[in-house]
Protein backbone atom coordinates (compact mmCIF):
# COMPACT_ATOMS: atom_id res chain seq x y z
CA UNK A 1 0.00 0.00 0.00
CA UNK A 2 1.65 3.36 -0.89
CA UNK A 3 0.99 5.96 2.21
CA UNK A 4 0.51 9.20 -0.03
CA UNK A 5 2.68 11.77 1.30
CA UNK A 6 1.65 14.84 -1.17
CA UNK A 7 -0.34 17.33 0.77
CA UNK A 8 -3.56 17.31 -0.84
CA UNK A 9 -4.06 13.58 0.32
CA UNK A 10 -1.03 13.12 2.86
CA UNK A 11 -2.30 14.87 6.30
CA UNK A 12 -5.93 13.29 6.14
CA UNK A 13 -4.49 10.08 5.89
CA UNK A 14 -1.76 10.19 8.58
CA UNK A 15 -4.80 11.40 10.51
CA UNK A 16 -6.24 8.21 10.30
CA UNK A 17 -3.76 6.28 10.52
CA UNK A 18 -1.53 8.33 13.23
CA UNK A 19 -3.16 6.48 16.67
CA UNK A 20 -2.35 3.09 15.33
CA UNK A 21 1.29 3.19 15.18
CA UNK A 22 1.13 0.83 12.03
CA UNK A 23 3.19 3.00 9.55
CA UNK A 24 6.21 0.75 10.10
CA UNK A 25 4.38 -1.69 8.06
CA UNK A 26 2.36 -0.26 5.54
CA UNK A 27 5.05 1.74 3.80
CA UNK A 28 5.51 0.46 0.06
CA UNK A 29 8.75 0.42 -1.85
CA UNK A 30 8.18 3.32 -3.55
CA UNK A 31 7.22 5.27 -1.00
CA UNK A 32 9.42 4.36 1.37
CA UNK A 33 12.15 6.51 1.96
CA UNK A 34 9.53 9.52 2.44
CA UNK A 35 6.48 8.21 3.90
CA UNK A 36 8.65 6.00 6.35
CA UNK A 37 10.61 9.00 7.52
CA UNK A 38 7.66 11.20 7.73
CA UNK A 39 5.84 8.79 9.94
CA UNK A 40 9.29 8.02 11.92
CA UNK A 41 8.98 11.58 12.73
CA UNK A 42 5.59 11.81 13.54
CA UNK A 43 5.67 8.75 15.95
CA UNK A 44 8.87 10.69 17.70
CA UNK A 45 6.59 13.44 18.07
CA UNK A 46 4.61 11.71 19.66
CA UNK A 47 6.77 9.92 21.61
CA UNK A 48 8.15 12.89 23.07
CA UNK A 49 4.89 14.82 23.26
CA UNK A 50 4.28 11.57 25.63
CA UNK A 51 7.38 12.25 27.96
CA UNK A 52 6.93 15.83 28.31
CA UNK A 53 3.02 14.87 28.90
CA UNK A 54 4.09 12.05 31.26
CA UNK A 55 6.08 14.01 33.63
CA UNK A 56 3.08 14.03 36.57
CA UNK A 57 -0.12 12.32 36.35
CA UNK A 58 -2.16 14.41 38.56
CA UNK A 59 -5.64 14.31 37.91
CA UNK A 60 -6.76 18.24 36.70
CA UNK A 61 -7.44 20.59 39.16
CA UNK A 62 -10.39 23.18 39.53
CA UNK A 63 -10.17 26.01 37.81
CA UNK A 64 -11.39 29.70 37.96
CA UNK A 65 -11.41 31.27 34.68
CA UNK A 66 -12.15 34.67 33.77
CA UNK A 67 -15.31 33.56 31.52
CA UNK A 68 -17.21 32.64 35.09
CA UNK A 69 -16.35 36.36 36.41
CA UNK A 70 -18.52 38.26 33.21
CA UNK A 71 -17.36 37.50 30.29
CA UNK A 72 -19.26 35.55 27.49
CA UNK A 73 -19.20 31.97 27.88
CA UNK A 74 -21.74 31.66 25.44
CA UNK A 75 -22.91 32.41 22.11
CA UNK A 76 -21.22 33.97 18.91
CA UNK A 77 -17.78 35.12 18.92
CA UNK A 78 -16.16 37.60 16.75
CA UNK A 79 -12.84 38.77 18.14
CA UNK A 80 -11.81 40.82 14.96
CA UNK A 81 -12.30 44.32 17.07
CA UNK A 82 -10.24 43.01 19.95
CA UNK A 83 -7.66 41.77 18.21
CA UNK A 84 -7.32 45.52 16.82
CA UNK A 85 -7.58 46.79 20.43
CA UNK A 86 -4.77 44.26 21.69
CA UNK A 87 -2.38 45.60 18.90
CA UNK A 88 -2.71 49.26 19.96
CA UNK A 89 -2.37 48.31 23.30
CA UNK A 90 0.97 46.44 22.79
CA UNK A 91 2.47 48.77 20.35
CA UNK A 92 3.00 46.38 17.91
CA UNK A 93 0.49 43.93 15.83
CA UNK A 94 -0.47 41.05 17.54
CA UNK A 95 -0.44 38.17 15.13
CA UNK A 96 -3.46 35.73 16.44
CA UNK A 97 -4.13 32.86 13.97
CA UNK A 98 -4.21 29.02 13.43
CA UNK A 99 -3.85 26.49 10.03
CA UNK A 100 -5.17 26.53 6.88
CA UNK A 101 -4.99 24.00 3.62
CA UNK A 102 -6.82 24.74 0.86
CA UNK A 103 -7.97 21.02 0.47
CA UNK A 104 -9.37 21.15 4.00
CA UNK A 105 -13.08 20.20 4.30
CA UNK A 106 -15.80 22.49 4.75
CA UNK A 107 -14.61 25.85 3.22
CA UNK A 108 -17.32 28.04 4.42
CA UNK A 109 -16.73 26.98 7.76
CA UNK A 110 -13.47 28.48 7.42
CA UNK A 111 -14.57 31.99 5.46
CA UNK A 112 -16.34 32.52 8.57
CA UNK A 113 -13.79 31.29 11.53
CA UNK A 114 -11.06 33.46 9.41
CA UNK A 115 -13.11 36.71 9.09
CA UNK A 116 -14.35 36.75 13.05
CA UNK A 117 -11.24 34.83 15.43
CA UNK A 118 -8.80 33.88 13.40
CA UNK A 119 -6.99 36.70 11.94
CA UNK A 120 -3.66 35.20 11.08
CA UNK A 121 -2.55 32.29 8.90
CA UNK A 122 -0.22 29.35 8.58
CA UNK A 123 -0.53 26.70 5.65
CA UNK A 124 -0.49 23.67 8.06
CA UNK A 125 1.50 21.77 4.98
CA UNK A 126 1.50 23.58 2.06
CA UNK A 127 4.69 25.44 2.44
CA UNK A 128 6.35 22.51 3.87
CA UNK A 129 9.33 21.37 1.32
CA UNK A 130 8.07 18.08 -0.36
CA UNK A 131 5.01 20.74 -1.39
CA UNK A 132 7.21 23.83 -2.66
CA UNK A 133 9.78 21.75 -4.54
CA UNK A 134 8.77 17.93 -5.26
CA UNK A 135 11.08 18.24 -7.71
CA UNK A 136 14.60 18.87 -7.59
CA UNK A 137 15.70 22.52 -8.87
CA UNK A 138 12.10 23.61 -9.46
CA UNK A 139 9.66 25.74 -6.86
CA UNK A 140 6.26 24.80 -6.66
CA UNK A 141 4.61 27.60 -4.44
CA UNK A 142 0.70 26.96 -5.59
CA UNK A 143 -0.35 25.68 -2.32
CA UNK A 144 1.81 28.39 -0.13
CA UNK A 145 0.86 30.68 -2.20
CA UNK A 146 -2.71 30.09 -1.78
CA UNK A 147 -2.98 29.78 1.53
CA UNK A 148 -1.35 33.50 1.52
CA UNK A 149 -3.73 34.59 -0.88
CA UNK A 150 -6.92 33.04 1.35
CA UNK A 151 -5.01 35.14 4.29
CA UNK A 152 -5.31 38.46 2.31
CA UNK A 153 -8.86 37.52 1.19
CA UNK A 154 -10.06 38.07 4.76
CA UNK A 155 -7.35 40.92 5.61
CA UNK A 156 -5.47 38.41 7.59
CA UNK A 157 -1.38 37.95 8.03
CA UNK A 158 0.60 35.40 7.48
CA UNK A 159 3.64 33.16 8.15
CA UNK A 160 5.61 30.40 7.07
CA UNK A 161 5.96 27.28 8.28
CA UNK A 162 8.55 26.03 7.08
CA UNK A 163 11.80 26.46 5.01
CA UNK A 164 13.88 22.93 6.62
CA UNK A 165 12.80 20.07 7.96
CA UNK A 166 14.02 16.37 8.08
CA UNK A 167 10.25 15.27 7.92
CA UNK A 168 8.00 15.88 4.79
CA UNK A 169 10.87 16.50 2.59
CA UNK A 170 10.24 15.75 -0.96
CA UNK A 171 10.94 12.19 -3.06
CA UNK A 172 14.70 13.06 -3.91
CA UNK A 173 15.32 14.00 -0.43
CA UNK A 174 17.42 12.97 1.55
CA UNK A 175 19.27 11.62 -1.37
CA UNK A 176 22.84 10.56 -1.98
CA UNK A 177 23.59 14.15 -1.66
CA UNK A 178 27.25 15.54 -0.75
CA UNK A 179 27.39 17.42 3.27
CA UNK A 180 29.12 20.08 0.36
CA UNK A 181 26.35 19.99 -2.15
CA UNK A 182 23.48 20.04 0.41
CA UNK A 183 24.58 22.93 2.18
CA UNK A 184 25.82 24.99 -0.55
CA UNK A 185 23.16 24.31 -3.30
CA UNK A 186 20.41 22.51 -2.17
CA UNK A 187 19.53 24.62 1.23
CA UNK A 188 20.22 28.36 -0.07
CA UNK A 189 18.43 27.25 -3.22
CA UNK A 190 15.19 26.16 -1.64
CA UNK A 191 15.28 28.75 0.87
CA UNK A 192 15.80 31.53 -1.71
CA UNK A 193 13.45 30.14 -4.05
CA UNK A 194 10.84 29.59 -0.97
CA UNK A 195 11.28 33.05 0.54
CA UNK A 196 11.28 35.25 -2.08
CA UNK A 197 8.50 33.63 -3.93
CA UNK A 198 6.26 34.53 -0.72
CA UNK A 199 7.54 37.87 -0.50
CA UNK A 200 8.28 40.52 1.81
CA UNK A 201 5.23 40.58 3.91
CA UNK A 202 5.33 36.73 5.66
CA UNK A 203 5.59 37.68 9.12
CA UNK A 204 7.96 34.92 10.39
CA UNK A 205 9.56 32.17 8.78
CA UNK A 206 10.46 29.10 10.37
CA UNK A 207 13.58 28.85 9.08
CA UNK A 208 14.54 25.72 10.66
CA UNK A 209 12.09 23.11 12.44
CA UNK A 210 12.29 20.59 14.81
CA UNK A 211 16.46 20.21 14.81
CA UNK A 212 17.27 19.74 18.45
CA UNK A 213 17.28 16.49 20.65
CA UNK A 214 14.56 15.28 22.98
CA UNK A 215 17.47 13.60 25.12
CA UNK A 216 19.69 16.70 25.57
CA UNK A 217 21.08 17.45 28.41
CA UNK A 218 21.99 20.94 30.50
CA UNK A 219 25.69 22.06 28.79
CA UNK A 220 25.20 20.89 25.67
CA UNK A 221 26.73 22.91 22.88
CA UNK A 222 24.60 23.64 20.28
CA UNK A 223 26.43 20.87 17.70
CA UNK A 224 25.65 18.23 20.76
CA UNK A 225 21.79 19.72 20.68
CA UNK A 226 21.35 18.88 16.85
CA UNK A 227 23.61 16.01 16.74
CA UNK A 228 21.31 14.41 19.56
CA UNK A 229 18.60 14.38 18.07
CA UNK A 230 19.59 12.06 15.29
CA UNK A 231 17.59 12.72 12.15
CA UNK A 232 19.17 14.18 8.71
CA UNK A 233 21.78 15.37 7.66
CA UNK A 234 23.28 15.07 10.94
CA UNK A 235 22.61 11.23 9.68
CA UNK A 236 23.15 10.18 6.53
CA UNK A 237 19.20 9.56 6.23
CA UNK A 238 16.50 9.70 9.01
CA UNK A 239 17.84 5.77 10.69
CA UNK A 240 21.45 5.56 9.46
CA UNK A 241 24.10 6.77 12.03
CA UNK A 242 26.70 7.90 9.93
CA UNK A 243 27.00 11.72 9.68
CA UNK A 244 26.43 13.63 6.92
CA UNK A 245 27.28 17.15 8.31
CA UNK A 246 29.35 17.42 10.74
CA UNK A 247 28.70 20.99 11.73
CA UNK A 248 25.57 23.58 11.70
CA UNK A 249 26.43 24.76 8.75
CA UNK A 250 23.73 23.70 7.40
CA UNK A 251 21.58 25.63 9.83
CA UNK A 252 23.91 28.78 9.25
CA UNK A 253 23.09 28.42 5.40
CA UNK A 254 19.96 28.28 5.39
CA UNK A 255 19.18 31.23 8.09
CA UNK A 256 21.97 33.37 5.93
CA UNK A 257 19.74 32.79 3.34
CA UNK A 258 16.42 33.50 4.50
CA UNK A 259 18.24 37.13 6.01
CA UNK A 260 19.42 37.68 2.86
CA UNK A 261 15.57 37.54 0.86
CA UNK A 262 13.34 38.11 3.80
CA UNK A 263 11.25 40.81 4.57
CA UNK A 264 13.24 43.98 6.14
CA UNK A 265 10.24 42.76 8.93
CA UNK A 266 10.06 39.09 9.01
CA UNK A 267 11.54 37.49 12.09
CA UNK A 268 13.65 34.41 10.97
CA UNK A 269 12.64 32.04 13.94
CA UNK A 270 14.02 28.37 15.06
CA UNK A 271 11.01 26.26 15.51
CA UNK A 272 10.05 23.37 17.88
CA UNK A 273 8.08 20.83 20.24
CA UNK A 274 8.92 20.74 23.89
CA UNK A 275 10.27 23.84 25.03
CA UNK A 276 9.15 26.78 26.65
CA UNK A 277 10.65 26.32 30.33
CA UNK A 278 14.01 25.99 32.64
CA UNK A 279 14.91 22.98 30.89
CA UNK A 280 17.28 20.82 28.68
CA UNK A 281 15.65 21.13 25.29
CA UNK A 282 15.21 24.76 25.82
CA UNK A 283 18.24 25.84 26.85
CA UNK A 284 19.21 23.64 23.84
CA UNK A 285 17.50 25.86 21.53
CA UNK A 286 18.60 29.07 23.09
CA UNK A 287 21.98 27.71 22.51
CA UNK A 288 21.49 27.33 18.79
CA UNK A 289 19.78 30.09 18.58
CA UNK A 290 22.87 32.09 19.62
CA UNK A 291 24.90 29.91 17.40
CA UNK A 292 23.38 31.18 14.64
CA UNK A 293 23.27 34.53 15.78
CA UNK A 294 27.37 34.29 16.08
CA UNK A 295 27.98 32.61 12.93
CA UNK A 296 25.42 34.51 10.30
CA UNK A 297 26.16 38.32 12.12
CA UNK A 298 21.93 38.59 12.12
CA UNK A 299 21.00 40.69 14.07
CA UNK A 300 18.95 39.35 17.39
CA UNK A 301 16.27 41.51 16.53
CA UNK A 302 15.19 39.88 13.50
CA UNK A 303 15.47 36.07 15.29
CA UNK A 304 12.88 34.44 17.11
CA UNK A 305 11.86 30.54 19.23
CA UNK A 306 8.77 29.41 17.74
CA UNK A 307 7.70 27.40 21.25
CA UNK A 308 4.86 24.88 19.21
CA UNK A 309 3.36 24.46 22.45
CA UNK A 310 1.69 20.79 21.66
CA UNK A 311 0.85 20.24 25.21
CA UNK A 312 -1.42 18.15 27.39
CA UNK A 313 -3.92 18.60 29.93
CA UNK A 314 -2.11 17.02 32.62
CA UNK A 315 -0.38 18.38 36.06
CA UNK A 316 3.25 18.12 33.96
CA UNK A 317 1.99 18.19 30.15
CA UNK A 318 2.54 22.12 30.00
CA UNK A 319 5.14 24.54 30.92
CA UNK A 320 3.69 27.00 33.55
CA UNK A 321 2.77 30.64 32.70
CA UNK A 322 6.07 32.06 35.10
CA UNK A 323 8.02 29.45 33.48
CA UNK A 324 7.04 30.77 29.66
CA UNK A 325 7.52 34.26 31.10
CA UNK A 326 10.98 33.60 32.74
CA UNK A 327 12.07 32.08 29.20
CA UNK A 328 10.22 35.28 26.98
CA UNK A 329 12.34 37.66 29.21
CA UNK A 330 15.46 35.79 28.79
CA UNK A 331 14.99 36.14 25.13
CA UNK A 332 13.17 39.90 25.06
CA UNK A 333 16.94 40.70 26.79
CA UNK A 334 18.85 39.60 24.00
CA UNK A 335 15.94 41.13 21.63
CA UNK A 336 14.57 37.78 20.35
CA UNK A 337 10.86 37.47 19.69
CA UNK A 338 9.34 34.78 21.51
CA UNK A 339 6.02 32.78 19.65
CA UNK A 340 3.77 30.64 20.51
CA UNK A 341 3.60 28.85 17.29
CA UNK A 342 1.93 25.12 17.17
CA UNK A 343 -0.19 25.06 20.07
CA UNK A 344 -2.98 22.59 20.87
CA UNK A 345 -4.32 20.31 23.98
CA UNK A 346 -5.17 17.08 24.51
CA UNK A 347 -7.68 16.23 26.92
CA UNK A 348 -8.34 12.97 28.12
CA UNK A 349 -11.71 13.02 27.93
CA UNK A 350 -13.70 15.87 26.52
CA UNK A 351 -16.25 16.36 29.67
CA UNK A 352 -16.21 19.77 31.67
CA UNK A 353 -13.96 19.62 34.31
CA UNK A 354 -11.28 18.98 31.80
CA UNK A 355 -12.65 21.53 28.77
CA UNK A 356 -12.22 23.87 31.81
CA UNK A 357 -8.35 23.12 32.59
CA UNK A 358 -8.11 23.22 28.90
CA UNK A 359 -9.53 26.72 28.58
CA UNK A 360 -6.82 27.69 32.14
CA UNK A 361 -3.93 26.47 30.45
CA UNK A 362 -4.80 27.69 27.21
CA UNK A 363 -5.72 31.05 29.18
CA UNK A 364 -2.07 30.82 31.03
CA UNK A 365 -0.47 30.70 27.75
CA UNK A 366 -1.76 33.57 25.91
CA UNK A 367 -1.20 36.04 28.60
CA UNK A 368 2.13 34.69 29.01
CA UNK A 369 2.37 35.68 25.11
CA UNK A 370 0.39 38.96 25.83
CA UNK A 371 1.65 40.21 28.63
CA UNK A 372 5.42 39.77 27.25
CA UNK A 373 7.01 42.97 25.61
CA UNK A 374 8.36 40.13 22.89
CA UNK A 375 5.46 37.86 21.62
CA UNK A 376 3.34 38.98 19.46
CA UNK A 377 2.44 35.75 17.61
CA UNK A 378 0.27 33.10 18.64
CA UNK A 379 -0.88 30.29 16.39
CA UNK A 380 -3.55 27.58 17.51
CA UNK A 381 -2.64 24.36 15.50
CA UNK A 382 -5.72 23.03 13.35
CA UNK A 383 -8.69 25.05 14.17
CA UNK A 384 -11.19 22.25 15.20
CA UNK A 385 -10.90 19.02 16.82
CA UNK A 386 -12.00 16.85 13.54
CA UNK A 387 -8.77 18.49 11.92
CA UNK A 388 -6.37 18.19 14.37
CA UNK A 389 -3.42 16.02 13.61
CA UNK A 390 -3.86 14.55 17.61
CA UNK A 391 -6.97 12.85 16.22
CA UNK A 392 -10.72 13.87 17.02
CA UNK A 393 -10.82 12.48 20.61
CA UNK A 394 -8.27 14.40 21.92
CA UNK A 395 -10.51 17.13 21.86
CA UNK A 396 -7.23 19.23 21.01
CA UNK A 397 -8.13 22.92 19.19
CA UNK A 398 -10.52 25.60 20.56
CA UNK A 399 -13.10 24.58 18.48
CA UNK A 400 -15.26 21.02 18.33
CA UNK A 401 -15.80 18.90 16.02
CA UNK A 402 -18.75 20.70 14.50
CA UNK A 403 -16.80 24.12 14.62
CA UNK A 404 -18.83 25.66 17.83
CA UNK A 405 -16.71 27.14 20.16
CA UNK A 406 -15.11 25.59 23.17
CA UNK A 407 -14.96 26.86 27.12
CA UNK A 408 -10.93 27.21 25.89
CA UNK A 409 -12.16 29.57 22.96
CA UNK A 410 -14.69 31.87 25.39
CA UNK A 411 -11.41 31.86 27.68
CA UNK A 412 -9.16 33.08 25.18
CA UNK A 413 -11.69 35.80 23.94
CA UNK A 414 -11.94 36.85 27.27
CA UNK A 415 -7.96 37.08 28.03
CA UNK A 416 -7.96 39.18 25.00
CA UNK A 417 -10.40 41.46 26.18
CA UNK A 418 -8.91 41.53 29.10
CA UNK A 419 -5.97 42.77 27.87
CA UNK A 420 -7.30 44.95 25.48
CA UNK A 421 -8.72 46.75 28.55
CA UNK A 422 -5.69 47.24 30.03
CA UNK A 423 -6.10 45.16 33.12
CA UNK A 424 -3.88 43.56 35.00
CA UNK A 425 -2.15 39.59 34.22
CA UNK A 426 -4.93 37.28 35.72
CA UNK A 427 -2.67 34.82 37.69
CA UNK A 428 -1.51 31.39 37.07
CA UNK A 429 -5.29 29.85 36.51
CA UNK A 430 -3.79 26.08 35.44
CA UNK A 431 -2.62 26.07 38.53
CA UNK A 432 -5.93 25.52 40.54
CA UNK A 433 -8.18 27.72 42.54
CA UNK A 434 -5.98 26.72 45.80
CA UNK A 435 -3.31 28.83 44.04
CA UNK A 436 -5.36 31.34 41.96
CA UNK A 437 -8.72 32.77 42.15
CA UNK A 438 -10.22 35.39 40.07
CA UNK A 439 -12.15 37.35 41.20
CA UNK A 440 -14.32 40.28 40.19
CA UNK A 441 -16.40 41.40 37.65
CA UNK A 442 -16.32 41.70 33.97
CA UNK A 443 -18.78 43.45 32.46
CA UNK A 444 -18.22 42.91 28.35
CA UNK A 445 -20.02 41.97 25.05
CA UNK A 446 -17.30 39.96 22.19
CA UNK A 447 -16.68 42.41 19.48
CA UNK A 448 -17.26 45.80 21.38
CA UNK A 449 -15.21 47.63 22.96
CA UNK A 450 -14.92 45.94 26.45
CA UNK A 451 -14.43 47.17 30.32
CA UNK A 452 -13.43 45.04 32.80
CA UNK A 453 -12.18 44.68 36.32
CA UNK A 454 -10.91 41.38 37.03
CA UNK A 455 -9.07 41.11 39.63
CA UNK A 456 -6.99 38.16 41.38
CA UNK A 457 -5.99 36.37 44.22
CA UNK A 458 -3.30 34.31 45.16
CA UNK A 459 -2.39 32.17 47.96
CA UNK A 460 1.29 32.67 47.69
CA UNK A 461 3.30 33.42 50.46
CA UNK A 462 4.65 36.50 51.16
CA UNK A 463 8.10 37.62 48.77
CA UNK A 464 7.98 35.03 45.83
CA UNK A 465 6.13 35.37 42.86
CA UNK A 466 2.29 35.76 42.42
CA UNK A 467 0.13 33.57 40.13
CA UNK A 468 2.42 30.39 40.30
CA UNK A 469 3.04 27.14 42.11
CA UNK A 470 5.43 24.60 42.38
CA UNK A 471 4.76 21.09 41.25
CA UNK A 472 5.08 18.25 43.98
CA UNK A 473 8.32 17.61 45.23
CA UNK A 474 9.34 21.12 43.84
CA UNK A 475 11.61 23.73 45.88
CA UNK A 476 8.54 26.17 47.39
CA UNK A 477 10.92 28.51 49.81
CA UNK A 478 13.91 28.64 51.56
CA UNK A 479 17.01 31.12 52.40
CA UNK A 480 17.75 33.05 49.06
CA UNK A 481 14.75 31.29 47.26
CA UNK A 482 13.26 33.23 44.63
CA UNK A 483 10.52 31.07 43.03
CA UNK A 484 6.87 30.33 43.85
CA UNK A 485 6.20 29.95 47.20
CA UNK A 486 2.86 28.43 46.63
CA UNK A 487 2.16 24.54 46.15
CA UNK A 488 0.62 23.02 43.73
CA UNK A 489 -3.03 21.86 44.44
CA UNK A 490 -2.80 18.60 46.72
CA UNK A 491 0.40 19.87 48.32
CA UNK A 492 1.60 21.73 50.58
CA UNK A 493 4.92 23.84 51.21
CA UNK A 494 6.78 21.73 54.14
CA UNK A 495 10.23 23.38 55.40
CA UNK A 496 12.63 20.63 55.25
CA UNK A 497 15.48 23.20 56.44
CA UNK A 498 16.68 26.99 56.52
CA UNK A 499 17.55 26.71 52.73
CA UNK A 500 14.43 24.15 51.37
CA UNK A 501 11.25 24.12 51.64
CA UNK A 502 9.99 21.92 49.45
CA UNK A 503 5.80 20.82 48.03
CA UNK A 504 4.60 17.65 49.80
CA UNK A 505 1.51 15.54 49.33
CA UNK A 506 -1.31 17.43 51.06
O1 LIG B 1 -0.40 19.02 11.21
C1 LIG B 1 0.51 18.45 10.30
C2 LIG B 1 -0.05 17.17 9.75
O2 LIG B 1 -1.18 17.42 8.94
C3 LIG B 1 1.00 16.44 8.95
O3 LIG B 1 0.51 15.19 8.56
C4 LIG B 1 2.25 16.27 9.79
C5 LIG B 1 3.34 15.56 9.01
O4 LIG B 1 4.49 15.44 9.74
O5 LIG B 1 2.72 17.55 10.19
C6 LIG B 1 1.79 18.19 11.03
O6 LIG B 1 2.32 19.42 11.46
C7 LIG B 1 3.51 19.34 12.25
C8 LIG B 1 4.27 20.61 12.03
O7 LIG B 1 4.51 20.80 10.66
C9 LIG B 1 5.58 20.59 12.79
N1 LIG B 1 5.36 20.34 14.20
C10 LIG B 1 4.56 19.18 14.50
C11 LIG B 1 3.23 19.26 13.76
C12 LIG B 1 2.35 18.11 14.14
O8 LIG B 1 2.92 16.90 13.76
Amino acid sequence: MIVPMAPKVGPATERELRPHYGYFFICSFHSILRACAAMSSLVASFIAIAIFAGRVANAQPAVSLLIDNGYPSSGTLNIASVLTQVSAKKGQTFHFGSTYDTYDADQSWFDSIFQTFFKHVVSENGCKWDATEPTQGTSDLTECLATQSFATTYGNSFRGHNTFWHSQTPSWLPGSFSASTLVNTIIPQHVQAEIQGMGSSVTSWDVVNEVVGDGVSNGMTALQCVQNKGDWPTVTSDGSGTPLVTDLSFIYQAFKTAYTYAGANTRLAINDYNTGGQDAKTACVIAVLESIQANTSIPYDRLAIGFQSHLTASTGGFYTKSALASTFSTLAALGVNAMITEMDIEVNTDNTANLRYQAAIWGDYLDACLYASNCNEFINWDPRDDLSWRGTSAAATLFDSNGNPKPAAYEVAARLQNYAAGNAEPCATSSGTSVCTITGTGSTTTGSSSSTSSTKSSSSGSGGPTGCASAEWGQCGGMGWTGCTSCASGTTCQEQNAYYSQCLPS
